[in-house]
């Protein structure tokens, strides 16, 4: 078939709409037409050509929701009909990574997925002159139509509006997972989130879900601050405002050091900020944010003699066919809120405008709608 979608065909060039050839699925894969897909600064790292995975032409694009088309052989847990959101960590149940409680990386299709690739080692997209196009991140779901491996489709209720819960692909679960799952923070801890945008904002909402006591945000952008104190943040820093190190700033902030802290801007100097004004003892520090080709973080050693601790998540420690649909259903349920985060609807066309509104800081999620 023939789709619309907005293709990565070279590092730091804007994406192209336009129509692509869009193979049916193979056995254990899904056709899904994407109806909302969010923009993530992940994709803008990909397209900018920072990320040393990145690979074109792409369809990129991973926080999407839409409705099952097709099904191919031997596929069971979905079909036609089915409302589904994209996983790019997916869940096969059956790997070393999926039988250890210790994790959420199913490892069943990394190594093709890395390669932009369906699992059998080829791509269900090309260009209608017939040259190929890889995926991204297993989902591409800057494509009007995708296809995926089923266990990289969480199902969900049907009655859950696609333009906000595409959200709960990458951003929304991020960072309330980090929180809930990687940092298991308890009722009553202080914490500090560095970078107040479409994750550390899903970062505040987990710590005011679990009842946090002190949640402190720091950005460097002012702008920032009016929607944080909306999710729960407590106390705002300007680090462009302290004068001297920023470190005993914060330490003295939340009497002693934080019981956690969340990196959510990818910058290894924030990372280390991040890590050091932990509390002595028992402080951990969460990176989220994905740092640039090249960049690597480094502390004293004693910060972790001194019992501080570095973690990293990737998708908040979540198990997608598992976790996701609960996380929908509390945001139906108006346990977590979502609405205000999407500052931005665009359609396909304006795609290119969504990643010029976050290079502004103007938006926090821009979604396009198809
Ligand atoms: P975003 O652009 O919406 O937000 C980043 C925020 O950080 C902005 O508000 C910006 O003003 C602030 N910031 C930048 N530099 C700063 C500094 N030096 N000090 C303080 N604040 C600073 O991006 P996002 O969509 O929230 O993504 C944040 C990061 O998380 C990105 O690196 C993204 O790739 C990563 N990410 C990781 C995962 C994961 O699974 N680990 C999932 C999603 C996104
Ligand atoms: N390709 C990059 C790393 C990118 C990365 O860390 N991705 C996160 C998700 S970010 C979503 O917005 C992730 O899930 N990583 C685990 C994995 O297996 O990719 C690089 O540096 O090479
Ligand atoms: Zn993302």
């Amino acid at each position: 078939m023939r789709t619309r979608a907005a293709v990565a065909f070279e590092a730091g060039k804007p994406l192209e709409v336009t129509e692509v050839e869009l193979a049916g699925p193979k056995a254990g894969e899904v056709l899904v037409e994407i109806k909302a897909t969010g923009l993530c600064h992940t994709d803008e790292f990909t397209r900018s050509g920072a990320d040393p995975e990145g690979l074109f032409p792409a369809i990129l694009g991973h926080e999407g929701a839409g409705v099952v088309v097709e099904v191919g052989e031997g596929v069971k847990s979905v079909k036609p009909g089915d409302h589904v959101i994209p996983l790019y960590t997916p869940e096969c149940r059956e790997c070393e990574y999926c039988l250890n409680p210790k994790t959420n990386l199913c490892q069943a299709i990394r190594s093709t997925q890395g390669q932009g690739l369906m699992p059998d080692g080829t791509s269900r997209f090309k260009t209608l002159d017939g040259d190929p196009i890889l995926h991204y991140m297993g989902c591409s779901t800057f494509s009007n139509y995708t296809v995926l491996p089923e266990i990289a489709v969480a199902k969900i209720r049907p009655d859950a509006p696609f333009d906000k819960v595409c959200y709960i692909g990458c951003g929304v679960t991020t960072g309330i997972g980090a929180v809930i799952n990687t940092a298991k923070a308890e009722p009553g801890c202080r914490a500090v989130v560095f970078g107040l945008g479409g994750i550390g904002l899903n970062v505040l909402q987990g710590l005011r879900l679990i009842g946090a006591d002190q949640i402190v945000g720091v950005d460097l952008n002012p702008a920032k601050r009016e929607m944080a104190e909306r999710f729960g943040m407590t106390d705002f820093v300007n680090p462009a405002e302290v004068e001297g190190d920023l470190v005993p700033y914060l330490v003295n902030l939340t009497k002693g050091g934080a019981d956690y802290t969340f990196d959510c801007t990818g910058n290894v100097n924030v990372m280390r900020t991040a890590l050091e004004c932990c509390h002595k003892g028992w402080g951990e520090s969460i990176i989220i944010g994905v740092a640039p080709s090249g960049a690597e973080i480094s502390t004293r050693p004693f910060q972790l003699v001194t019992g501080r601790v570095w973690r990293g998540t990737a998708f908040g420690g979540a198990r997608g066919r598992t976790d996701v649909p609960k996380i929908v259903d509390w945001y139906m349920n108006g346990k977590i809120e979502i609405d205000p985060m999407i500052t931005h609807t665009l359609t396909l066309d304006e795609i290119n405008h969504g990643f010029d509104l976050m290079h502004e800081g103007k938006s926090i999620r821009s979604v396009v709608v198809y």
